[in-house]
């Protein structure tokens, strides 16, 4: 089934008389690979204009304005609100608003005055949607939902997460994490914290059973809406699948103490400590922190010296050791690689969290990089970043080509290369990871060739004199069909994305992962073109990326 696409210039939408607009609910079908469009995501971007409150020679001059740059090929006009990217008004008011677009569909989208198509086309680039706002009370979404591939505009004023976003008919009562409303800071967020130090320490210590069962208990909390009481602990809780018995007395134990003891016993616990601290290093997994405490380690000292790094050398305390972080002796494709060394002696850098603004910073100079060698490219930053996190522990950034039929091609290499760039020009440090589209698959039987992906260290340049901190960048090439997938896909967090998966499973028959969606039955594949199309052909409700927070 095709999604329906907007060629023609439409503004019919009919105004009920409670003063909804009918049109504008209807849900968009998700996609086959579409040979008329060669669009990917937002490119062109799609362009509603809400006829209340513009006049009919506004109207025209905006029509002809968006045929004017036709070739182009960057805006289009549709006749759908919930098909659209951008949503052009002359409203200011939220109520007004309401009776054309629904609350929830206005703050999934850039909502803008006409002037923001007038400036964008004479400027024949798309401007920061954030500088167009048409209702203040909209500001932060709007600035946040711009398309702008370049601009850094949706990273700036956009705040955490926001209880509101969630749509109704989400039930906390779920059984998958995909289908529940998960809030960055939910009504019970000590209790989820404490029972994450249980998890924690399962985690550290390799039980997967365990780990798993922590995780599920954690999101289970984090959906709950309602405060927890004993007598809601009783009558509503335990009923949830993923509380059971033996977590619901430690969650008596708390509702009572403001503490699990188990929590603090492990907190308390020597072991814990290394190992958690160890696991703090870029580079150190579980299994290594339990060789390397189980071989009379523990504290990161010993690290040090077992690892040849000069214990309290003052250059690890002011700056990292150059002989180490050089780590000439190992490279990939000619340049660093992260090793333990190279994360122990950085560690100061990159235990530090990162703030929004920088992250848009990094994202900037990356996308800069990207465009000297290969034009058209957009991206998303994903991760914490996207879930509403005011500080993330990484970067974390999904690129593609916005051309729909040929994008593949040019963005094949391109991960390698603008690693390689990035390196060259002293933003790349060290390289942990880098690989590349595996050979085509000629029978094109799977996705599993559509992802090539860096896990590097970045650091950005000087500013006033003075150097900047260390930081992890991950770098996710997806071919054009595949970019939603894996927004998608490493939006996360971790518990929502074990439950997509399973999800699509055990109750639709799909396999999907970030390389795409494939139905079991018949291999058929599937080409998502926004990640509204994603839910749709998994058949679940969406859940807005800031109510993704299934963890602490
Ligand atoms: C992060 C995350 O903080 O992705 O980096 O959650
Ligand atoms: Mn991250
Ligand atoms: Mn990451």
């Amino acid at each position: 089934m095709k999604r329906t696409r907007t060629s023609t210039l439409s503004f019919s939408e009919s105004e009920d008389s409670d003063g909804s607009t009918r049109s504008s609910f209807k849900r968009h079908k998700y996609s086959e690979p579409d040979t008329e469009s060669d669009d990917i995501g937002g490119f062109p971007i799609k362009v509603f204009v809400v006829q209340a409150k513009v006049s009919p020679e506004e109207i025209s001059e905006l029509i002809s304005m968006v045929e004017k740059q036709k070739n182009m090929r960057m805006l289009e006009l549709c006749s759908i609100p919930a098909e659209a990217d951008v949503i052009v008004t002359g409203i200011q008011m939220k109520k007004r608003l309401e009776r054309h677009i629904p609350w929830q569909l206005a703050r999934r989208r850039a909502i803008v005055n006409p002037q923001w198509i007038r400036d964008s086309v004479e400027k024949e680039q798309i401007m920061p949607c954030g500088d167009y706002a048409a209702l203040q009370e909209l500001h932060a979404e709007t600035a946040h939902n711009c398309p702008n591939p370049k601009g850094c505009d949706e990273c700036r004023g956009t705040s955490g997460p926001d209880a509101e976003v969630a749509p109704s008919s989400l039930s906390h009562k779920a059984r998958y994490a995909c289908q529940r409303a998960s809030p960055l800071v939910c009504a019970n967020q000590s209790l989820a914290e404490e029972i994450d130090i249980l998890r924690r320490a399962r985690e550290l210590e390799g039980d997967a059973v365990g780990t798993l069962a922590y995780e599920r208990a954690v999101a289970v909390i984090k959906a709950y809406p309602h405060v927890i009481s004993p007598s809601r602990l009783e009558s509503d809780l335990a009923r949830i699948s993923g509380i059971g018995t033996k977590l619901q007395v430690k969650i008596a134990e708390y509702l009572k103490k403001g503490q699990i003891s188990e929590a603090r016993e492990i907190l308390a616990s020597p072991r814990f400590r290394s190992l958690s601290e160890f696991n703090t290093i870029y580079g150190i997994g579980p299994v290594t922190a339990r060789q390397l405490y189980d071989n009379g380690m523990s504290t990161l000292e010993h690290l040090d010296s077992y690892y040849g790094i000069r214990a309290h050398n003052p250059a690890i305390e002011e700056q990292a050791d150059p002989n180490i972080i050089e780590s000439r002796w190992l490279s990939i494709k000619g340049m660093p690689e992260v090793t333990i060394q190279v994360g122990l002696a950085l560690r100061r850098d990159l235990s530090q969290k990162i703030p929004r603004e920088e992250v848009c910073d990094m994202h900037a100079i990356v996308m800069k990089g990207l465009e000297s060698l290969q034009h058209g490219c957009v991206s998303t930053i994903v991760g914490g970043y996207r879930r509403g996190k005011e500080e993330s522990n990484d970067v974390d950034i999904v690129i593609s080509h916005q051309d729909w039929r040929g994008g593949g091609e040019k963005i094949k290499g391109l991960c390698t290369k603008l690693v390689k760039h990035l390196y060259d020009e002293g933003l790349v440090t060290h390289v942990m990871h880098l690989s590349s589209f595996r050979p085509h698959n000629a029978l094109r039987t799977g996705h599993w060739d559509s992802l090539e992906k860096a896990l590097t260290i970045f650091r950005l340049p000087e500013a006033d004199g003075k150097s900047r901190i260390h930081r992890r960048l991950d770098l996710i090439f997806a071919s054009p069909e595949a970019y939603w997938t894996a927004v998608t896909g490493w939006t996360g967090s971790r518990m929502f994305e074990r439950d997509l998966r399973l999800w699509a499973k055990d109750e639709k028959g799909y396999k999907f992962d970030s390389t795409g969606i494939t139905r079991r039955h018949d291999s058929r594949l599937f080409y998502p073109k926004s990640e509204q199309e994603v839910f749709e052909i998994l058949g679940l409700e969406w859940v807005d990326p800031t109510l993704r927070n299934t963890g602490v």
